[in-house]
């Protein structure tokens, strides 16, 4: 039996990974590739209790590590119960953020150090990576604006413009060091433009795999 491809969607808020997802699901459903849907942080029960913990607003402080290890601790549930099961069956797995989000967000963002960060991916990943990560870029002042129009802030969505310029950095950084992985698409054009990209990366990735 042929192993799946993992396939990640990354970007800071408003870049429109939720309407995106539903066009990468289209273009996987006309190929006839049988995939799992699925996101970061959350993905199965505990995950999703997980992600709950660390979206909501609260008046106590959370401290940088414990965010990072709860981020992790989500990861290796939904590593165990959902990704490698699918992967070992032949499905393709897309999902909504990875591993990349966490060196954005705590890295990049929250200012934890990449070998930290390494350590724990080594811990919980042993290995494994995504095989193709489509990076939606946009201007954080762009983004923000989307993404306020949905109504009530989460936790991280409440943070300063900074912090969204320090994730994007990190986000852009990570693909120029490693291109074959990454495919970087401008998302501050029209849908049909965005689209449009993400059709061709995914043609490409394709024709790659001999499909
Ligand atoms: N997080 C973390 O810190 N560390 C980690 O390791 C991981 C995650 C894995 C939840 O993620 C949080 O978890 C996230 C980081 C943290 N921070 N936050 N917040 P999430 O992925 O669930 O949350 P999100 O970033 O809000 O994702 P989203 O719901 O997919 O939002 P979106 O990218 O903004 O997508 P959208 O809803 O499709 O688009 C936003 C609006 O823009 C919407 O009204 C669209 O109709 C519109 N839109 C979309 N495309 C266009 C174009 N091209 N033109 C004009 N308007 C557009």
């Amino acid at each position: 039996m042929s192993v799946g491809r993992f396939i990640t969607l990354e970007g800071t808020e408003g870049v429109g990974k939720s309407t995106n997802l539903r066009f990468i699901e289209s273009v996987l459903q006309q190929q006839t590739i049988d995939y799992q849907l699925t996101r970061e942080p959350g993905g199965t029960p505990l995950a999703e209790e997980v992600r709950e913990l660390l979206l909501r607003n609260r008046t106590e402080e959370v401290a940088d590590d414990a965010e990072l290890l709860l981020v992790f601790a989500a990861r290796a549930q939904h590593l165990t119960s959902v990704i490698r099961p699918a992967l070992a069956a032949g499905r393709w797995v897309l999902c909504d953020r990875f591993t990349d989000a966490t060196f954005a967000y705590q890295g990049g963002g929250r200012g934890l150090s990449k070998e930290t960060i390494s350590l724990l991916e080594t811990l919980v990943q042993r290995g494994l990576q995504p095989d193709l990560t489509i990076l939606l870029d946009l201007p954080v002042e762009i983004g923000l604006s989307r993404a306020r129009q949905r109504g009530e802030l989460d936790r991280f969505e409440n943070e300063r413009m900074a912090f969204f310029e320090q994730v994007r950095q990190a986000y852009l950084e990570r693909a120029a060091a490693d291109p074959q992985r990454f495919a970087v698409i401008d998302a501050s054009g029209t849908l049909e433009q965005v689209q449009q990209q993400i059709a061709d990366v995914l043609q490409r990735y394709f024709q790659e795999q001999g499909l």
